[in-house]
């Protein structure tokens, strides 16, 4: 029987909930890579606790959950997108809880929205690193509601989904790197509700390709062009072209040397440099067990996205979003479910999210 559509709406919520609870324990040590044994102590870890009756330790969400579940909350009130709405969420959220480990610049967009009342919703993202934007990956670590949301659209009209994460994406981020990585988090997460228990790599990665190519060819046009550093040549798609990269380490027979998933892919705290990362680990996972073969894909996804170090919470928090839609809630292991913060509010979300299907 095939997967319900609700399973995995839930998968990809708590999917992505797990990964940053989990991630975060090891995102202050932004380390290189991981040794596996350090991941796979962590797990047992939770699953020991997971056996306790009561002062049982619960993994806490950082600022990746707190934006998700805003974004969450606002598509649920507003499910034809209220900018005004969703700004307030993210800053009244931010304020709240101040001290969820936002990154450093989105939280004098915070600020200003606070400060100008939510007059010019779309202005204080605009200023930020004097009018080029954050290239930080904070549109794309939260934006796993949106693509559920317009998997309601007529055959999944693209545009939709592209235009929704867009407006989302540029309450904060107006880069076009920032953009374009939420657009092809977005399209992953809704290739992988469609996607069968046997991933197609080369079908997964060429749907995406093809979807990618035509995104970036219009912000060639229509954003501006990033500075780089040195006034180097920019690359005009780069999602493109790093596509190819993923594919290469996704497919490859011999397990990839982190090293060189650092070097080529990247786990850093751009979008650019850490999209990538949370893909291959979805796509590896679906195919090799590597370290974690006595694990199942999703638990190996997650590990794996861990184990490739630097920005741990958020490129697991999208490799979780992108296996939970593909495989759903039941494989996703009830001891990490019970030991990570935010897991029963998610499940909620993508109840309500579905019964906003075909309407
Ligand atoms: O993108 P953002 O929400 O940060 C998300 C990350 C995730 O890892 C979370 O888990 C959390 O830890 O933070 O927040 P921003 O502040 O917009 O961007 C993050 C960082 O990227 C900034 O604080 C900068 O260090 C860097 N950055 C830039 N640096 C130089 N020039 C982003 N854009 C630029 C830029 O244009
Ligand atoms: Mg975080
Ligand atoms: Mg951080
Ligand atoms: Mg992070």
């Amino acid at each position: 029987t095939s997967l319900s559509l609700l399973s995995r709406f839930k998968g990809a919520l708590v999917g992505a909930v797990l990964g940053d609870c989990i991630g975060a324990y090891f995102e202050f040590e932004w380390a290189p890579s991981i040794e596996k044994e350090k991941i796979v102590n962590l797990v047992n870890k939770i699953e020991a606790e997971s056996k306790k009756d009561k002062k049982k330790k619960v993994w806490e969400f950082t600022d990746d959950t707190a934006m998700t579940r805003s974004v969450a909350r606002s598509l649920i009130a507003h499910p034809d997108f209220s900018s005004v709405d969703m700004a307030k969420k993210f800053t009244e959220e931010y304020h709240k809880e101040p001290d969820r480990g936002y990154g450093n610049a989105v939280i004098t967009i915070f600020e200003k929205l606070k400060a100008s009342d939510y007059k010019d919703i779309y202005k204080p993202a605009s200023e930020q690193f004097d009018g080029q934007g954050s290239y930080g990956n904070g549109g794309a670590m939260r934006i796993s509601p949106a693509p559920l949301l317009a998997q309601r659209e007529e055959d999944n009209d693209k545009i939709t989904k592209i235009e929704l994460t867009d407006k989302i994406t540029r309450l904060t981020h107006t880069h076009r790197d920032a953009i374009n990585g939420a657009v092809m988090q977005s399209l992953a997460i809704n290739l992988a509700l469609k996607c069968h228990e046997e991933v197609d790599i080369d079908n997964f990665v060429d749907t995406l390709k093809s979807d990618m190519a035509k995104v970036e060819e219009k912000s060639r046009s229509k954003l501006p062009k990033p500075d780089t550093e040195d006034g180097a040549e920019v690359e005009e798609f780069p999602y493109c072209k790093v596509l190819e990269t993923v594919r290469e380490y996704a497919k490859q027979e011999q397990k990839p040397d982190m090293k060189d998933i650092n070097d080529n892919l990247g786990t850093e705290i751009s979008a650019l440099k850490s999209v990538p990362a949370a893909l291959f680990s979805f796509l590896r996972a679906s195919k090799y067990g590597d370290d974690f073969k006595d694990r199942n894909p999703f638990e190996r996804t997650m590990m794996l996205s861990i184990s490739l170090g630097g920005d741990t919470d958020t490129i697991a928090t999208m490799a979780g979003a992108i296996a939970g839609a593909c495989y759903g809630i039941n494989v996703i292991p009830e001891s990490w479910q019970t030991c990570c913060e935010g897991v029963s509010d998610a499940i909620e979300f993508a109840e309500e999210l579905h019964k906003l299907q075909g309407k």
